[in-house]
């Protein structure tokens, strides 16, 4: 009898896997920061590359010194994917669509959108927990509700069009991580496989669908005299005023949708797996929530979520521990002296993200462990250091859909936990894997059974 509950007791404990993913997700940096410490030189191909995991050397990278340092050429099926945009653009064009589109983004714009996705979030869970034993892979379902929230802040009035062109991005997308797979056979994205040719024929597609949308757009705006707070009517705008041309445009939306769904889908679906992982944080972010002054409501508004601390510090410490974007890249542009080293014009400079949120020398022994406590005075004394947390870059060329994501994070998760508890499925396997971003291979199969006070 005593063996049978201690069983019992053992196969109801959370299952809750090592956050220590370096080895898994950065096997070199793991095994050579031991041998040289943070900074190394790795060579990658023809080019050296230096490791830079010093938090003061990447503020100078970012910040300090950003002058001597620009974007680096992306991978070409990256660069495929991601149109020629704000991601990859450099210098006065950078600085110029970064102020036209920047509006995009202004919380006035972002609040008016809350209602709106709260009605598809809702409609994505109304089938959720039916049965106690019904998985959901969220990983799927928050790909697809993402895609929805970009295609409205890009698209605004002409959802409709824009969520057409943006499936045919996200076939492409899918095709592209297949190709990737694939990146270790010699000029494997020029063989026309009948993946590649699809790719490409999407590509022509994508591009010319995005053309005539930009047209129709243009014909309405000088009809009604109105062009929109969204994304493209704000560049048809600069384009009436001969600052941007229309491939410029095409360029952006790909480029926001490229960079704006995967990331974000992914920040959810390690949210809610940690959530699953840790049931007395669910528990504190549900009390959180209940106990709000004005609980009785289906979707929160924007000021109740702004009261959402502890919320804040689970998606916080969910980007710390599991960054969508494990490292980013730059490149010298002259020759110039970083920390002691001299580094030549040219050479690129690895940030590896992922490994500075796990550095025990900036976060303590407990780095690898789910804590989101270590945020509750904020995000800059969450570490010894205050650039230890750069989920989302820093300086000039920092992320600038961070407000969406963020508001859009809290209130998927505030819907879902104020109607479920939410718990790991058996079937989820722990695999943290890099392909373009960090996502679970395997999914993230979870349940969902109601609460009885939703
Ligand atoms: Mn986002 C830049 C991470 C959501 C659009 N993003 C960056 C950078 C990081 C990043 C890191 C900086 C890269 C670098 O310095 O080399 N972004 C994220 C994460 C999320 C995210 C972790 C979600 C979570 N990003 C979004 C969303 C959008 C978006 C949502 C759009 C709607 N991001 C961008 C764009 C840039 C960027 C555009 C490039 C900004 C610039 O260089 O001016």
């Amino acid at each position: 009898k005593e063996m049978m509950s201690l069983m019992i007791k053992a196969s109801s404990q959370p299952m809750s896997p090592s956050h220590n993913i370096l080895p898994r997700v950065l096997s070199f940096y793991h095994h050579w920061k031991k041998a040289y410490g943070g900074t190394f030189l790795v060579w990658f191909g023809p080019t050296p590359r230096l490791t830079v995991a010093d938090p003061d050397l990447i503020r100078e990278i970012f910040a300090s010194k950003s002058e001597f340092y620009e974007k680096d050429e992306s991978h070409p099926l990256v660069r495929q994917l991601e149109g020629d945009g704000l991601l990859s653009l450099k210098g006065e064009k950078w600085a110029l669509h970064r102020k036209i589109i920047t509006p995009t983004f202004h919380m006035e714009n972002l609040k008016v959108l809350l209602p709106v996705v709260g009605k598809s979030i809702i409609k994505m869970v109304e089938n959720w927990g039916e049965s106690s034993k019904t998985e959901i892979d969220v990983s799927e379902s928050f790909q697809r509700l993402t895609e929805d929230i970009i295609t409205r802040t890009a698209f605004g009035s002409s959802y409709e069009d824009g969520k057409a062109v943006f499936s045919l991005q996200s076939q492409q997308m899918e095709l592209a991580a297949d190709a990737f797979r694939k990146v270790f056979i010699p000029g494997y994205r020029f063989l026309p496989t009948t993946k590649n040719r699809r790719s490409w024929k999407l590509n022509k597609e994508i591009r010319r669908s995005l053309m005539r949308l930009i047209e129709r757009r243009e014909k309405e705006a000088e009809e009604g005299g109105v062009y929109g707070e969204d994304l493209l009517g704000l560049m048809i705008k600069a384009r009436a005023e001969g600052a941007i041309s229309a491939k410029d445009i095409v360029e952006e939306c790909k480029t926001f949708f490229f960079a704006g769904k995967q990331t974000t889908s992914n920040l959810l679906t390690w949210a809610a797996v940690l959530l699953a992982m840790h049931p007395e944080w669910q528990e504190r972010a549900r009390a959180e929530l209940l106990g709000l002054p004005d609980p009785p409501y289906i979707i929160p508004s924007k000021d109740q979520l702004d009261k959402l601390k502890t919320m804040s510090m689970i998606l916080n410490e969910a980007l710390r521990l599991y960054p969508p974007a494990v490292a980013t890249i730059r490149q010298a542009k002259t020759n110039v002296e970083l920390g002691g080293y001299a580094i030549p014009k040219g050479m690129e400079l690895l940030i590896p993200i992922l490994a500075v949120h796990h550095d025990p020398a900036l976060w303590g022994p407990d780095a690898d462990e789910f804590n989101p406590s270590r945020f509750s005075d904020g995000v800059a004394r969450a570490a010894t250091h205050p650039v230890a947390f750069i989920p989302f870059g820093l300086g000039a060329r920092t992320c600038i859909g961070q407000s969406l994501a963020l508001l859009e994070a809290k209130l998927v998760l505030t819907i879902i936990l104020r109607r479920f508890d939410i718990s790991l499925s058996p079937a989820y396997r722990h695999a943290p894997t890099v392909l373009m971003l960090l996502y679970p291979q395997h999914g993230a199969p979870l349940y969902f059974r109601p609460l009885l006070s939703a």
